[in-house]
């Protein structure tokens, strides 16, 4: 049976845990905190950063080598488009959602949530104003033109779309939503992923702790 470690708020292991849903691939869950000193996490993630999976005699970290992993061996119901170009412009989006976008927007979750609550450090307002107001806008602009106005990225969902949405998820947490009036196309494709059974599910779990 498959491990999978890592918190659920993290928009890394939401979007390993949508993939196993999708792929309806039983595993067990070790809500493992980074940042916390987690002896065990340390031994199944060599940089400490959530999510690791051990599948057998396998032991890997990264959402995107994790993901790869589970569309080989478990390639029924398929997370990635088939066709090569779409293949690499599903890497590309999800290479983009996991770094610049879940740094501008799971920061704000980050700097609103985890840095009072876990680092108790008081809030500073100017660097999330800067994230909302500087950052995240030429990010979604970029974004706008990359996702469709209606369905998902490369019609069935794919890790492109989970990658995209799941920072967002946090940035709600934080008392951030997309302005429909200024991104239409990625305030609709965040609120389809999310309603999706295999994300909505995750989100009802997880709304228990961030009043989701
Ligand atoms: N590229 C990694 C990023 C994972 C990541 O940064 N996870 C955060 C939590 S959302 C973490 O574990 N941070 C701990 C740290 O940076 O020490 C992935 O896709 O899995």
């Amino acid at each position: 049976m498959i491990t999978l470690y890592g918190a659920n708020a993290s928009p890394f292991v939401r979007k390993v845990m949508a993939v196993l849903n999708i792929k309806e691939i039983e595993y067990k869950h070790i809500p493992s905190m980074p940042f916390s000193g987690d002896k065990e996490l340390a031994k199944v993630s060599p940089l400490e950063k959530v999510p690791a999976l051990v599948d057998g005699d396998l032991n890997i970290a990264d959402s995107k080598v994790i993901c790869r992993y589970l569309e080989s061996a478990y390639p029924e119901a398929p997370v990635y488009p088939t066709d090569v170009k779409d293949r690499a412009r599903a890497d590309w989006l999800e290479e983009y959602g996991g770094t610049a976008l879940a740094e501008a927007a799971a920061g704000i979750f980050f700097n609103r949530f985890m840095v009072p609550n876990v680092f108790k450090r008081p809030v500073d307002e100017e660097v999330v104003d800067d994230l909302i107001n500087n950052k995240l806008p030429p990010l979604l602009d970029y974004v706008e033109s990359q996702v469709p106005a209606d369905g998902f990225i490369f019609g069935d969902l794919t890790v492109a779309d989970l990658a995209l949405a799941s920072p967002f998820v946090n940035a709600r947490y934080a008392q951030y939503t997309i302005d429909a009036a200024k991104w239409p196309r990625m305030s609709g494709l965040f609120e389809r992923v999310t309603a999706h059974s295999a994300v909505a599910p995750l989100l009802e779990a997880e709304a228990a702790a961030f009043g989701g």
